[in-house]
């Protein structure tokens, strides 16, 4: 038996907040999982220290499904995103302890690898479509094979995805919310005028993706999936928002552009129908907020029946021990698509050594037993939690919206 003998979360902020969990076990082992969540991430910390740490004291680290379980029905609350990162920062400090006792990294106890590497696709965002493609040919000389376009909507002050800061886009900017303003008329404009250019400018041998960021009715999000059509993206994310499974069967009858859905689901249940009646091509779930490792892979091995393929979120908000467990799924399964990824500052690349490396368009989860990515303490005890929130959106006649 490997004796969980403590835990603890670690609150850092290196340029934007991240929650770690680190668990140790009797034989001095230790593991760590993320348990960030956006601007709510103190709740998280909550129940992490005062409701599931006191339970762990004293299990076996190696037995992982039961102590997912026992965090998951043993509550009798389910499902939600605070105790779905929770449970997921426990699963993947499991992993990571018991990848680390086989001396292996973590992949190959997932079954070994079924590819090279993750294919990872990167955002360019500019205020004009000329400064976005401007950033699109850098990053295609930086090697990327696929690129996310978001560009500045003409009439709107500002819009979703277009930062100042281009590399390190980050959008919990504020002590306080802040308020942008939506016209979806003005933005279906927009659009197709991007793609068009972007085709011109960057041929035919790039993946192109865009993130509408659940602001379209299905009518509209099936009219946009149409305009795009001709320009062939690689998918079009979150055109609606997908409490109601049911609405992406109206955008399915009207466009064969491929849907991408999924960075704000938590559960199987989120997704079940989508998969199901594969209303959608991308199951963008990733292991913090999907209940870990253990939860993603069924959620993974449901979408494989249906065509479904997996393309985990990969914001900044992810942390390293994110994006390095998910790392180590892709290369796992079977019916990987595309995983998402944005640069961290090198501060927090300080706080959280990983081992994990970008070569020709790809991410790869390194061979380090374990994840691969450790967390420095000391460091990250310099970086004290700063509050900050994700902006709100309103029509322009004041109407709350979907940010
Ligand atoms: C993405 C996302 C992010 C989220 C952010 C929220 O596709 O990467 O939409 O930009 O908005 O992760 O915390
Ligand atoms: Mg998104």
């Amino acid at each position: 038996m490997l004796k969980i003998v403590s835990a603890k979360v670690i609150i850092t902020c290196p340029g934007r907040n991240f929650v770690t969990l680190k668990i140790e076990t009797s034989d001095g082992l230790t593991g760590i999982g993320d348990a960030t969540l956006n601007g709510r991430e103190l709740s998280v910390a909550s129940y992490l220290t005062d409701h599931v740490i006191p339970c762990l004291i004293g299990r076996d680290a190696h037995n992982i499904e039961d102590t997912w379980q026992y965090l998951y029905r043993g509550a009798y609350w389910r499902r939600g995103p605070v105790t779905m990162s929770a449970i997921a920062a426990v699963d993947t400090a499991l992993w990571d302890i018991k990848a680390k006792a086989a001396g292996l990294p973590l992949y190959q106890l997932l079954g070994g690898r079924c590819r090279e590497g993750a294919m990872v696709y990167s955002h360019a965002n500019g205020t004009t479509i000329e400064e976005t493609l401007e950033q699109a040919i850098s990053y295609k000389e930086m090697g990327y094979k696929a690129i996310r376009l978001q560009s500045g909507v003409p009439g709107l002050k500002s819009t979703y995805g277009v930062s100042g800061t281009k590399l390190f886009y980050e959008p919990a900017d504020a002590d306080l919310p802040t308020e942008n303003v939506w016209s979806t008329e003005k933005y279906l404009r927009s659009v197709p005028a991007l793609f068009e250019k972007a085709r011109e400018v960057l041929g035919w041998d790039v993946h192109l993706l865009h993130d509408v960021h659940h602001r379209l009715t299905p009518i509209e999000a099936g009219r946009l999936g149409k305009d795009l059509e001709p320009y062939r993206p690689f998918w079009l994310e979150d055109t609606v928002v997908a409490e109601n499974q049911a609405n992406f069967r109206l955008i399915r009858q009207h466009t064969t552009t491929p849907l991408a859905v999924g960075e704000i689901f938590n559960s199987i249940w989120d997704c079940k129908q989508l998969i199901e009646e594969q209303l959608i091509d991308y199951i963008r779930a990733t292991v913090v907020h999907a209940g870990g490792i253990t939860h993603l892979r069924r959620i993974a091995a449901l979408a494989d029946l249906h065509n479904v393929r997996t393309g985990c979120h990969g914001a900044t908000d992810l942390s390293p021990v994110c994006m390095s467990a998910a790392l180590h799924f892709d290369v796992s399964i079977p019916n990987f698509g595309i995983q998402e990824w944005m640069h961290h500052t090198k501060e927090t690349d300080e706080v959280f050594r990983r081992t994990y490396t970008f070569k020709d368009g790809m991410l790869h989860p390194g061979e380090m037993p374990g994840l691969g990515v450790e967390i420095d303490e000391k460091l990250a005890a310099k970086y004290p939690y700063k509050r900050a929130f994700l902006p709100v959106n309103r029509l322009e006649d004041g109407t709350l919206y979907n940010w």
